[in-house]
């Protein structure tokens, strides 16, 4: 009798997920990633800069740790890299000179932390992990981020470096709001975690876009926008124009496509084909990333140049994403 109704249960929970699914998408369900293969321990992270970011996540995860605390750890290192011109210290500023940053993390339990428009705050992502684990709230934005901060044991700083200025400078004698595609302000980054368990982590931290009005807040720091994840499922997170990112609440697109059978690379490409439908997606760049439970991924992106690093089977290798608009 049990396992009748267990049966039963299962079929009308797959027969609901059958229904659920546009078949366009089913028919298409299959695509796997050339780069991809199971396995676990595994870091991914956007762009380049993911890979001394995966090598501290991933000193985590090979002693056992946990993946929320290697996502952290991953992240923290592009937060303090003054060369890394879209994330937290030595960031881009905003249109009036002034660094501000977007971050958000989420663990294996579904808990999740998140900071917006913070200012003089070099590890944004440490503060979001705060929020999760000291708060009952999700996101602290601004003034009242910064004083969280603050209270908790962060410093202030001054995030904007020389070179940061400089460029500043340089915009402001046209002040044209022209985001170039791959070269400026698409330096964010998402990072996923799978561990020694089969835990799924995420992290997302940006200074967002350069030269954004003041106060716009972009998709990072946006649970479910710039990253999410579902430990039933997977994970996924974003890079590129937020507001593309935002209007159709990319990440956790991306994990629900998964949860209703799509590969990894499958439900990364349908994501960008709902932005390429409705949005003027020529000018602009947007990549994603996921990791299904067993360590499989996928990517896409809308233009070519978007690349991500892969940690997995003691390799860190950085692989070029494909892209719906082709070289
Ligand atoms: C934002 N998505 O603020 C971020 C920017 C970004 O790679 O990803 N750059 O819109």
């Amino acid at each position: 009798m049990e396992n009748r109704r267990y049966f039963l249960k299962k079929s009308a929970i797959g027969a609901l997920g059958a229904m659920l699914i546009p078949d366009k998408i089913k028919a298409k369900m299959k695509k796997k990633n050339k780069n991809s293969q199971k396995g676990y321990p595994l870091v991914i992270s956007t762009w380049r800069h993911g890979l001394p970011a995966n090598h501290e996540a991933m000193n985590i995860l090979k002693n056992n740790g946990r993946a929320i605390d290697a996502v952290e750890a991953g992240v923290r290192v592009p937060e303090s890299d003054p060369d890394v011109t879209s994330v937290g210290y030595g960031g881009w500023p905003d249109r009036d000179g002034n660094v501000t940053l977007d971050a958000c993390i989420m663990d294996e339990k579904g808990n999740c932390g998140s900071v917006s428009f913070l200012e003089n705050i070099m590890h944004p992502i440490s503060v979001a992990r705060l929020v999760m684990d000291k708060t009952p709230h999700v996101m602290l934005s601004g003034k009242g981020a910064q004083q969280f901060a603050i209270e908790n044991g962060h410093k202030t700083q001054n995030l904007l470096t020389a070179r940061a200025e400089n460029k500043w400078k340089e915009w402001l004698k046209k002040s044209e709001y022209k985001p170039i595609i791959n070269i400026e302000n698409h330096d964010t980054i998402g990072l996923l975690a799978l561990d020694n368990r089969g835990e799924i982590s995420g992290a997302c931290t940006t200074s967002g876009l350069a030269w954004k009005l003041h106060g716009r807040v972009g998709d990072s720091p946006v649970i479910g926008a710039g990253m999410f994840v579902d430990n039933e499922v997977g994970g996924a997170c974003a890079t590129g124009v937020g507001e593309a990112v935002l209007k159709t609440l990319g990440s956790f697109l991306v994990v629900e496509l998964m949860r209703q059978g799509a590969t990894p690379q499958d439900a990364c490409e349908e994501a960008i084909s709902r932005i390429v439908k409705k949005q003027k997606y020529k000018d602009m760049q947007i990549g994603y990333l996921a990791i299904n439970k067993e360590g499989e991924h996928g990517s896409y992106a809308v233009h070519p140049g978007f690349n991500y690093a892969l940690y997995q089977n003691d390799k860190n290798i950085l692989f070029d994403s494909d892209s719906h608009i082709k070289k």
